[in-house]
This record gives C-alpha cells, sequence and structure tokens, in this order.
C-alpha cells in the first residue's frame, strides 16, 4: 500500500494511443463515405472473431490496442452519411467533445458538491429547452432515455391527482385512464406495465390517415372510460411519431384536456427539436399548454446517445416531492451551500449521467440559430428525396411526408403493373426484408422497415445528419433499385 496501485505513466500512455484510434476508426473511417457502414458478420463468427472469453490473467497493451480497433471496425457505423436506420445518426464533433468530458468527469449530476460545473449546465440546458417550449418557468431532468422520460410524466401525472399513491401505492387509487394515440410510443404501455396502472388501462386512440391523434375520437374514448367507471388521468400527444413522423394537434387536445383536468404529456423525443426552427415550430403549436415534455436532442440534434429532457411546466418542487426520498448520505440539507442545487432526488434514478454537458458544448459551439439551420437542412434533404423518390419508377410513397420520416415502398419490375391484390400486398411486403439483407450483406447502407397497421413492410428513411448530401441521397435510391431490381 506504500505506493500507488495503477500505474499512471503507463495508463497515459495507452489513453495516447486509444485517442488516435478513436479518431482513425471511431470519427475518420466512420464518418467516411468511401467505408462500409457495416461489416456483417454471423453472430457466431462475430464471436470468435472478438474471442469473448473473460480470462484469469490480463493481456499486453498490443493485444489491448487491437481488441479497440476490432471493436470500432466490427460495429455498425452511425455516424456514417449513409446510414438512415434510426432516428439518430451522424457524428458531431463538439458534442462528441462533451461526451468525452462527461466519461472523464465519471460523476454524477446528482449533488453540487460532486458535479458543480455538470449540476449548473444541466439548470442552463433545461431552462433553455424550457424557453423554446414557451415557458418562463418551470423544472425537470435528464433522463435515461425517452421511454423513461415518459415514464416520469406518468408518475408525475398520478402524483399530482393522488399525492397519496406515493407511499400507499395502488390501493387507494381508483382504476385509471391514459390516452395516446394508435402511433403512440410503446413506452406508455411499458410504462403502465411498470407503474401498476396496467396496460389494459392504456386507451388508444383512432388516428387519420397521417398518423395524427383525432381529437373527437380522444373525447369519445374519454366518455367512455368514465362511463365504464374509470378515472381519466393522462394524455400523451405525440409530436413526431416514431414511424411516419406524425404531429398531434396539440391546441385540440389541449382544450379537451382542459375541460377534463387531465395531464398534458406531449412526447416530443423525436419532432421537439423542430421548436428551433422558425419554418417549423408551427408544428408544435400549442405544446406551451401542456403539463409536460419529453424531448429528446441525440436524435435530431446529433447530440449522442443519449440525451433526453423530462420537461415540466410546474414550478412548485413537484418533481421532487413526487421522486424526493432524500437519502441523508447524499442530500443533507446542513450543507454550506444552497442545497436546492442538490438535483438528484428530483429522478428515480440515484447514479445518472450528465448527459446535458454535451449538448450544452454543441450550443456554445453553434448557436441556437445552428441547431436550427441542422434540422431545416434535414428537413430540405428530406424535401429533395421526396421529389426523387416521386419522379423514380419503382418507388411508391406510404404518404406525403410533414417531416423527416420518408416512408416508401419499392416495388420490383415482377410486380409493377399487378392488379393490387392480397397476393400483390403478400409479395410487396417480403420486398424490404429482402433488400434490407443484401444491402447489409454488401455494407452500402442502412435503413429500417416494418409493417404499420394493414400496411405490409415499408422503408423508413430518416436524415437527421447534415453530413449527408445529395449524392448520398441519389446513392441510396439507386441502390434501393438495384438490390430490388430482380426480387
Ligand atoms: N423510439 C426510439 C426510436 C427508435 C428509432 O430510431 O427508430
Amino acid at each position: 500500500l506504500d505506493d500507488p496501485g495503477l500505474d499512471i505513466a503507463a495508463g497515459e500512455e495507452f489513453l495516447q494511443e486509444v485517442f488516435q484510434i478513436l479518431l482513425e476508426e471511431g470519427v475518420r473511417k466512420s464518418t467516411d463515405v468511401t467505408q462500409k457502414v457495416c461489416d456483417w458478420k454471423e453472430p457466431q463468427e462475430l464471436r470468435e472473431l472478438l474471442d469473448l472469453e473473460l480470462r484469469s490473467d490480463g493481456e499486453g497493451q498490443e493485444r489491448l490496442l487491437q481488441r479497440c480497433r476490432d471493436v470500432l471496425r466490427l460495429s455498425v457505423r452511425t455516424g456514417h452519411p449513409r446510414f438512415f436506420n434510426q432516428l439518430f445518426s451522424g457524428l458531431d464533433h463538439h458534442a462528441l467533445a462533451g461526451r468525452f468530458l462527461t466519461e472523464t468527469l465519471n460523476t454524477s449530476p446528482y449533488t453540487y458538491e460532486v458535479a458543480p460545473v455538470l449540476v449548473l449546465v444541466e439548470e442552463q440546458v433545461l431552462a433553455k429547452l424550457r424557453e423554446l417550449v414557451g415557458w418562463s418557468s418551470g423544472d425537470g431532468i435528464f433522463a435515461p432515455g425517452g421511454s423513461m422520460s415518459n415514464m416520469l410524466a406518468m408518475n408525475v401525472a398520478r402524483f399530482r391527482r393522488f399525492p397519496e399513491s406515493r407511499s400507499r401505492g395502488n390501493w387507494d387509487v381508483p382504476r385509471l385512464g391514459l390516452f395516446a394515440s394508435q402511433e403512440s410510443h410503446y413506452s406508455i404501455l411499458k410504462g403502465a406495465a411498470l407503474l401498476g396502472i396496467g396496460t389494459d388501462n392504456v386507451h388508444l386512440v383512432r388516428t387519420d390517415e397521417r398518423g395524427k391523434m383525432i381529437p373527437e375520437e380522444l373525447e369519445k374514448e374519454i366518455q367512455r372510460v368514465k362511463a365504464e367507471g374509470s378515472e381519466p388521468l393522462f394524455v400523451c400527444a405525440t409530436s413526431g411519431t416514431t414511424v411516419l413522423g406524425a404531429f398531434d394537434p396539440l391546441d385540440a387536445i389541449a382544450d379537451i384536456c382542459a375541460r377534463h383536468g387531465l395531464w398534458l404529456h406531449v412526447d416530443a423525443a423525436w419532432g421537439g427539436s423542430a421548436l428551433l426552427s422558425p419554418q417549423l415550430r408551427h408544428l408544435l403549436a400549442g405544446i406551451h399548454r401542456s403539463d409536460s415534455v419529453t424531448w429528446n436532442p441525440h436524435k435530431l440534434l446529433m447530440v449522442g446517445l443519449q440525451c433526453s429532457a423530462f420537461l415540466l411546466r410546474d414550478s412548485s418542487g413537484l418533481l421532487q416531492r413526487c421522486h424526493g426520498v432524500g437519502a441523508s448520505y447524499l442530500f443533507q440539507r446542513d450543507k454550506f451551500y444552497d442545497v436546492s442545487l442538490d438535483t438528484g432526488d428530483k429522478s428515480p434514478q440515484c447514479g445518472r449521467r450528465a448527459d446535458g454537458l454535451k449538448l450544452w458544448i454543441l450550443w456554445k459551439a453553434v448557436g441556437t440559430r445552428g441547431l436550427g439551420w441542422r434540422v431545416e437542412r434535414a428537413f430540405a434533404a428530406t424535401r429533395y428525396l421526396l421529389e426523387q423518390v416521386k419522379r423514380r419508377e419503382g418507388f411508391q410513397l406510404v404518404m406525403e411526408p410533414e417531416f423527416i420520416n420518408l416512408c416508401f415502398w419499392f416495388i420490383p419490375p415482377s410486380l409493377q403493373g399487378q392488379d393490387s391484390s392480397p397476393e400483390f400486398w403478400d409479395k410487396l411486403g417480403k420486398v424490404a426484408p429482402a433488400i434490407k439483407e443484401k444491402m447489409i450483406r454488401r455494407g452500402s447502407m442502412m435503413v429500417g422497415y416494418q409493417p404499420l397497421g394493414s400496411r405490409v413492410n415499408f422503408f423508413r428513411h430518416i436524415i437527421t445528419n447534415p453530413a449527408v448530401t445529395r449524392q448520398d441521397l441519389d446513392f441510396f435510391l439507386d441502390e434501393i433499385q438495384e438490390l430490388g431490381w430482380d426480387l
């Protein structure tokens, strides 16, 4: 014990090498359009290549550096300009610097004493996001992903109506009713299960042909649930649904919530970033009337996974009262500084990642205008792709996109000109998975597909990365045509 048990000099030397690898393999190559997006391996082959077994003795530096290279080389390059698979993509160098800083600091922003900078950064970032929602005051916390942010909203809504539920559980609470559209995120169902509300008590409200909640159907559902003896509590409107990118009509939904005294939560995990664009923020008109908002800058703002803000209009300390337990070893009331900065008890978590820092660094780098410009560039790129899809043979839109989700089928020559029979749709539903398999095996690009309601598998193309160019989008369509031509 007389000497440190870590070789600090060797550790630093190792890190120097790792930073070079990170820059070369993780940053340069993973954003280089001439590289493959992925290098597909069957799981067993990959297990063997990685040599996953954990042994009694450690390995030398060269072997470890090779392992670092392998991890990067054999992973999917989500920063690549031809990765269109998820609602996140791209690599922002400033945000990545913020992620490095967060990892290096290795602290939890639950108390000011262990994370003074991170607590103040989080406070500032949350205030700025709330300002964009249209609130001059309020509260909030970063959560590990949009699903958790949505669950926090459900929990806080229940607590506001039934404060005793915190201590007595669901025993004294009537059967509750939660409402969200048929296109809402699946986390509403998960949250109802986790919170003991029950998935049967989530009422999925019908949507129109564009995937937007129909307010009159919400009103009917609320009346029906009341007539059945349940107590309506919570409405989740969605601003940017996962597949179609639909925006629910927030003002009409807010009117209904006000009439029935219901909590209005807006799941703007995907679409919230449109608030940064003067041209697109109308999509969320009425969001300031909500009680809470989920907003994931790790999606459209390219901040990096993960960065999910749960924002609250209430400024009376509801979040703290709902989740706080006041652990005496963390949240001592007799500290020498302002203990309102010990914000960790607002969260059901204890250890928590400081997800605000990377957004703060990015925001400092490009400003509010720069963030808005990125959203508008993604929108403009989607418009370009839309025009090309309309022009090209074999492509059929699922619907005109309102936002950045471009959904379409590719109809190969063998199916073109056929009647719209059940057999036709059955065969068409097999096209997207077949093309996807070929593209992943080739490693040329990645895009998602899914069935939705009565619609058979179609592609959902998402752009968030400002590095994507017209050439990438032309390549994308050429590649779909080439891969699907002989199906
Ligand atoms: N609900 C999170 C979004 C998943 C996706 O990237 O499509």
